[in-house]
Formats: structure tokens, sequence, C-alpha cells
């Protein structure tokens, strides 16, 4: 059997986005996001950081594009910082000039390089301002409102750019961002974290805001783009594997089943099947939004490829009772090890994060087998490294760690792809570059770039930089 399975314009690279790498939050006009206010907050980023100056890409766009050269990438998707382009982010406020030359000329530039550009509209960094004047993502008539305002401005301004992604892991800004509060902008219903909050209804709210806004940026860009920019748009939604804890236990196999549904099937169901999922209606009953006639034709078939963010797997244990009403995962436990004691993958840097090949295969056809065999375009996976940070620079560049998460994760594509016939057509590895790891701050890299944040935001190679093209080459049919 051939290993060459994937097609010949098979899209691979690496991804980024906006607040995680581009620094300069003021330059040129850009106005204040949700993140900035939130890394403000003492305590919210665990080495107190934040994005202000992070890798410094607003300034260095030529080195980024030199970095991708020199690994071969086909592609790069990264974001745009909404507030770059409508500082105060709404429909009737001023578009900033400088933000839109700013992507304009950087799109420009890939394409001469012959990199093809993937945008991501919303990577988590909302417009402070519209977070104070309405409530931000909580406001379904304004955000969806302002939102496609933004948008439109986007598809017009970057005719060249042929793949789209309105929002990334929408599931991250509703839960993290409003059940849990370790997101901006925090809201939660622990009184000790958050004034404000609702862990019990505001995620649910905010979930569905998105697929609203998602919906009627996606139809502008079919009715007035894609005629005659010849483009296509998605949605990203991150979602891990999953294993029951005890594969004896039917309660454990359908608890399994209710995690998935809890991530990913809360989002694309309603854009595939054009409904909630029943587990999820069943727990939350009214506190789930329910879909309008007009909402739910707006929403459903909304996706030209499905975006897929994947990371790591767990094992899935069943709850008994009751679930509270703070409750996001759907009743359940995520574990590590399953009842015979088995560990899932090693330790990384990252709490959350141990890399599981086999489960990536089998999340891959889960999707493909629920929602119709989508094309499906994989726009981030990766590893960070346990104690990276704390390793001298010549051992930071050697990370076989993370080339294997790479052998391993590529790997199980191709045999998703080759044997199990699920269509994928794009790989984005996460990420280009260390970066503004969120709430875990500096101290969690993710890059197959070493960025020294001391030494002037300097860019290294490592191992894994050089691993991903010859792997994706080996795999990719020449005609
Ligand atoms: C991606 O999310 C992001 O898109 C990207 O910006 C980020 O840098 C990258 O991962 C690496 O983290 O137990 O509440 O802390 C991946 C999906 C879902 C992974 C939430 C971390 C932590 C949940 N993320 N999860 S929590």
């Amino acid at each position: 059997m051939t290993t060459k399975v994937l097609p010949k314009d098979f899209l691979w690279g690496f991804a980024t986005a906006a607040y995680q790498i581009e620094g300069a939050p003021e330059a040129d006009g850009r106005g204040p996001s949700i993140w900035d206010k939130f890394c403000a907050i003492p305590g919210k980023i665990a080495d107190g950081s934040s994005g202000a100056v992070a890798c410094d890409s607003y300034h260095r766009t030529g080195e980024d594009i030199a970095l991708l050269k020199e690994t071969g990438a086909k592609a790069y998707r990264f974001s745009i910082a909404w507030s770059r382009i409508i500082p105060l982010g709404g429909r009737d406020d001023p578009v900033n000039p400088a933000g839109i030359a700013f992507y304009k000329t950087f799109v420009d530039d890939l394409l001469k390089e012959g990199i093809v550009p993937m945008v991501t509209l919303f990577h988590w960094d909302l417009p402070q301002e519209l977070d104070e004047r309405y409530g931000g993502l909580l406001n379904k008539e304004e955000f969806v409102k302002d939102f496609a305002n933004y948008a439109k401005v986007m598809f017009e301004a970057l005719p060249k750019v042929k793949h789209w992604i309105t929002f990334n892991e929408p599931w991250c800004s509703s839960i993290l961002g409003y059940n849990t509060g370790l997101f901006a902008p925090g809201h939660t219903i622990d009184r000790k974290k958050s004034p404000v909050g609702d862990s019990s209804k505001e995620c649910w709210i905010v979930g569905h805001n998105f697929l609203l806004a998602h919906g009627t940026a996606v139809k502008i860009y079919r009715e007035e783009f894609k005629p005659k920019n010849g483009g296509e748009i998605g949605i990203t939604l991150n979602g891990d594997a999953v294993y029951p804890w005890d594969t004896e236990d039917p309660l454990d196999v359908e608890a399994a089943e209710r995690k998935l549904e809890f991530s990913i099937a809360w989002f694309a169901d309603p854009i595939y099947h054009g409904r909630y999922p029943a587990s999820m209606t069943a727990q939350l009953g009214s506190r789930l939004p329910s879909w309008t006639p007009e909402e739910i034709a707006l929403v459903q078939g909304s996706n030209d490829f499905y975006g897929m963010n994947t990371y790591t797997a767990n094992y899935i244990k069943h709850k008994t009772g009751t679930p509270p009403a703070d409750d996001f995962l759907g009743n359940l436990e995520t574990l590590f090890e399953n009842k015979a004691g088995e560990c899932i993958g090693p330790e990384t840097q990252s709490f959350w994060l141990r890399p599981n090949p086999q489960g990536f295969r089998n999340l891959l056809n889960w999707i493909s087998k629920r929602y119709n065999q989508p094309k499906i375009y994989v726009t981030e996976n990766g590893t960070s490294l346990k104690g990276e940070n704390d390793l001298p620079l010549e051992q930071i560049v050697d990370d076989e760690f993370r080339a294997e998460y790479y052998r391993g994760y590529v790997g199980a594509l191709a045999k998703a792809v080759g044997e199990d016939g699920v269509n994928v057509r794009a790989y984005m590895a996460w990420s280009l570059m260390d970066n503004f790891e969120w709430a875990e701050g500096y101290e969690t890299r993710f890059g197959v770039t070493f960025v020294d944040y001391e030494g002037g935001q300097k860019r290294y190679l490592k191992k894994s930089a050089k691993v991903v093209g010859p792997l994706f080459d080996s795999y990719t049919k020449k005609e």
C-alpha cells in the first residue's frame, strides 16, 4: 500500500493568533480588546504578563514570513485583531485605514512568497468597547450585527484571501469566558473571581450568539463575495478525543459520546443538522437558547469546510445524580488514566494535554461520520513540552518530543485519510512560534520556533520546524 495518501493540493502550514503574537497594542490606532483589560487584572495570567509585546510580530512580519519559508510551509493561518480594524468595534464606529493596510500588506507579502493565507476573523480578542457598551458577546442583537459589519469590512479589504474562518473555538470564549472565568472577560458565578457572571446560563447564550454571528457572516460572504472572489468560509471548533474509562460500562460509553456532544456537537450539530444535540437539551433545558426558524435557517448549512482544532484525549467516566447548574461537560469526569490504570499519554507542560495520536484518528472518523464526510481542515494541532521553558537554548531547539508528536499525529491523519476515507485537506500546526499562551502567560511554549523574549524577540527554528514539511512531503501525492 502506498503511503502517498494526501491529495497533491493538500495545504499544510502553521497557525498563530493576533493577540498571542502581535504586541503593539497601541500602534497605528488599535483599540483595546477584552484581553488587554483581562491581563491587567492581577492574578488572571500565571506570570502576570500580557500580549503587550508578545513576539512583536506587528513589527516583524518579514521575519515571520522568512520563518515560514524556511519550514517550506504552503499556508499560514493567522487572525485579525478586530480592534485594529474598527478600534471601537461597532458598525457605526470609524474604520481604521492603518489597520486594514497592515493586513493587506501582510497578505500580499505572503502571496508573493507563494504562501496561502488562511484568515481567522476572531480569535477571542473582542474590542473592549463592545463589552462595555452593551455586554459584548452576551448581546445577540448588537453583537451579531457588529460582527457581520466587521466581517464584511474584511471580506472587502482582502479579496485575495480564499480561506476564511469566522470564529476560533467558540467553546473557549463561551465556557472559559463565561463559565469558569479563566479567559476574558472572566465572567463566572464564583464571586471570589468575578463580580459578574452566571455560569449556569451565560455560556449557553454566548454560544448561541456565536453561531448566529457565524451564520450571518457566511450569508454575507456567500451572497456578496464568494461569487466574485471564489473563496470559502467555515468555523473552527475545538474538541479532544475520548475513550470510555471502563469500556465494559455502557454508562461510560454513553458519557464519552456526551463529552463530544457538549464540546463539538454543541456548535457542529446546529450547523450540519439544524439542532442542538439531544443530550444537551435534556441536561440544560430552557437554559439552552432555542432556535427560531429564521435563526436556524441562517446557521444550518453554513460551513464550506469543518475547521478542527485538537490536541489531546481523555478517558471519560460518567457521573451519577443531577449535575450542578454550572456543569458544562455533560455530567462526567475527564481523566488521563482508565480503569485498568493505563495512562493516555506522556505529560507535557500543559496540564490538560497528553499526546494520543490514535485518538486523533478516532476523532477524525467521528466527525466525518456524524457530519456526513465534510471537508476537514485541521486548523490547529500541536504540543507543549514539559519543562521546556527552563532548558538552555541548545536543548530547546532539539525538541524531539514535539517532533515525535507531529510524526504521530500526522501519521494518524494519513491513516484516517488513506485507510478510513476521511476527507482532510489541510493541516496547520500550532504554532509557528512560541507565543502568549493566554492564562498561562509565556511559561508554556507551543512553537516550532523558539522566541527569545529576553533577547529582543529573536526567533530560532527548533527541530520540529524541520520535521513537519518532510512528513507531509512523504504522505502527499506528486500528481
Ligand atoms: C488552542 O486551544 C487555542 O486556539 C490557541 O490559541 C492556544 O494557544 C492553543 O490551543 C494551545 O493552548 O482546563 O479550563 O484550562 C486549544 C483548546 C481548550 C485547550 C481549553 C485548553 C483548557 C481548559 N483549549 N483547554 S481548562
